[in-house]
């Protein structure tokens, strides 16, 4: 028998109590959303979708079509339900407040409407990353105060994938689960609950060109997985680098390897490349409760409290030996 989304969430919330009616219709908008966003990616060049918008977003890239196509359908899918307070976007420079004529609600939603923006064109996995926050000020306006809470603060994170599948993988704190989209039921099923990413791995994932910019611990650790079966390591490591974030951490999610954007000599006055509040935060927690870890190099990804909507970070995330083994390299190595 196939389990639903819908159903899923609401047998959940009967056997938990870890999903109330708001928190529900919310993430049934977003995988709604979600569907729309995989329609136009499919129809790529039918639909006159790809190619550049001609504008530039808050962090200076260049928009795509579809960049902007689907931060319209998540906004328009969510303002009107009467869950929601306020959203906010990588796409957008400031917050989005639930428009006067509707409802507000007290949870806040952060995404990144379609991630791996230079794979759109070229027909290669991309994804919709999205984070759920509640408002913890209720009698007070809604400002971007409210959004800037550290990822533990989450209550519901995920992402959904558009890949040779679309996927929606979700987590509200209880474990990992993934739903599938039957295109033509036009519908996610459940597909795989309580997700465990192997502890162990031989497998890295990196943009290797940077590499001459790098700090020494990030060098370090990469250094001795080339080295394979000759190196201290005493394995062969394989590399993927699919250069979209949701494919890369869906590919950790299910075979498990480590994925890092750390910070480099390019711009070092920023973090990472990264966003923490609508990419890092909610797939670091997706891979904490999938059993894996996430850190920043110092600290835990989780734990960090942000100081901007638009915020960077350096990330190290999947299988927990591995990423504590780069984490401890970072923590050995005395900045100069
Ligand atoms: P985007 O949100 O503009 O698509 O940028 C984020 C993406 C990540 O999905 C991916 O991990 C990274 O940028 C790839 O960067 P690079 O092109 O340096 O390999
Ligand atoms: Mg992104």
């Amino acid at each position: 028998m196939k389990v639903s989304l819908t159903r899923y969430l609401v047998e959940q919330q009967r056997a938990k109590g870890n999903i109330p009616p708001q928190l529900r219709l919310l993430i049934e908008v977003v995988a709604r959303s979600c569907k729309s966003i995989s329609r136009a990616v499919n129809q790529g060049a039918l639909g006159g979708v790809l190619g550049s918008a001609g504008s530039e977003n808050v962090q200076g890239e260049v928009q795509k079509k579809l960049d902007i196509i689907a931060n319209e359908e998540l906004i328009q899918a969510n303002e009107w339900g009467g869950h929601l307070a306020a959203m906010a976007s990588e796409e957008m420079d400031d917050i989005h407040v639930v428009p006067n004529r509707y409802p507000q609600g007290e949870y806040l939603l952060l995404f990144d409407p379609l991630d791996g923006s230079s794979n759109i064109d070229v027909n290669v996995s991309i994804g919709t990353i999205f984070s759920v926050l509640k408002k913890t000020t209720p009698a007070s306006d809604v400002t971007t105060q409210d959004f800037l809470q550290a990822g533990r603060q989450q209550v519901a994170a995920g992402y959904c994938v558009y890949g040779p599948q679309t996927t929606l993988v979700l987590t509200v704190g209880d474990g990992v689960c993934m739903f599938t989209l039957d295109k033509e039921e036009g519908a996610f099923f459940l597909t795989q609950e309580n997700v465990q990413i192997p502890t162990e791995t031989q497998e890295f994932a990196i943009n290797m060109s940077n590499m001459r910019h790098w700090d020494a611990p990030v060098k370090r650790y990469v250094n001795e997985c080339l080295a394979g079966t000759e190196g201290v390591r005493g394995k062969n490591f394989n590399m993927r680098w699919i250069a979209s974030m949701v494919a890369d951490v869906h590919r950790i999610l299910m075979r498990g390897g480590i994925f890092m954007y750390p910070w480099d000599k390019r711009e070092p006055n920023k973090p990472g490349k990264l966003r923490l509040m609508y990419e890092a935060n909610p797939m670091s927690w997706l891979v904490e409760q999938a059993g894996g870890a996430s850190s920043n190099g110092q600290q835990a990804i989780l734990d960090i409290q942000p100081k901007g909507l638009h915020e960077r970070v350096s990330v190290i995330l999947g299988s927990k030996s591995e990423v504590d083994r780069v984490t401890q390299y970072h923590l050995n190595t005395h900045h100069s």
